[in-house]
């Protein structure tokens, strides 16, 4: 899969994939993510990327040509299945949109900043828009660090054990179960017994309570 990023702010994208899981799909040549600084796009002086918006009030939007540069630059070279714009009022980000766009070749990513975009962008060229909760974040840019991480780790082949990712909290919409490792008894604070016991449709059965118990107690909006 590639991931193209279209932001002002290219420094904060950074360091999010050069570590642990996403790091190693790079690696593997599983995922590319590149990030295009919208400021080298603009045809204005001093790279001007936003402008005052149109019937007064206070914030800035990001202008229509530079973005539709960018996004037509890219288009020349790379075929997008999602243009996707980061913002606020998008479609609330949950397991069941990554999992469907883990599935996708090419994404374009598009980051929000000042008060938005001017909406004809919307309009003619975003063809998804996610947010990754109900507040409000300086920028996308984070919110597409977020969105990265969630697909890139679904990738086929990303994660070393592929079951893994088959037993994450909210794959079936269930919350994970407890888990514990070493030692068995710390402080008299012991490991439920179950989980010693060697009997796998036992430990199975287990988890399985335990993932309802929880989501009715913590999430009873998910049953
Ligand atoms: Cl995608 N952008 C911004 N600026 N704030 C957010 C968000 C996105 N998702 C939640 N809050």
């Amino acid at each position: 899969m590639r991931i193209d990023i279209i932001t002002v702010q290219p420094g904060l994208l950074e360091s999010p994939f050069s570590h642990s899981i996403l790091k190693r799909a790079q690696t593997k040549g599983l995922l590319e993510v590149h990030t295009h600084n919208l400021r080298d796009y603009s045809m204005l002086k001093h790279n001007q990327v936003d402008d005052y918006q149109f019937g007064g009030g206070a914030g800035m939007v990001m202008m229509l040509e530079p973005v539709v540069n960018a996004i037509e630059s890219l288009q020349a070279k790379v075929k997008y299945d999602e243009v996707i714009y980061l913002t606020p009022d998008g479609e609330t980000l949950n397991q069941r949109i990554a999992n469907q766009l883990s599935l996708k070749g090419n994404l374009l990513l598009l980051c929000g900043h000042y008060k938005g975009i001017d909406e004809r962008i919307r309009i003619h060229f975003v063809t998804k828009e996610i947010s990754i909760g109900d507040y409000v974040l300086s920028g996308g840019e984070l919110a597409a660090a977020v969105l990265v991480d969630a697909i890139g780790r679904l990738i086929p082949g990303v994660l070393n054990d592929e079951t893994s990712a088959l037993l994450d909290s909210f794959q079936d919409n269930l919350l994970a179960p407890p888990v514990y490792t070493r030692p068995e008894e710390f402080r008299g604070w012991r490991v439920p017994d179950v989980l010693l016991s060697g009997d796998h449709k036992k430990i199975d059965n287990w988890r399985h309570d335990q993932a309802l118990e929880r989501t009715k107690e913590r999430r009873p909006d998910l049953l």
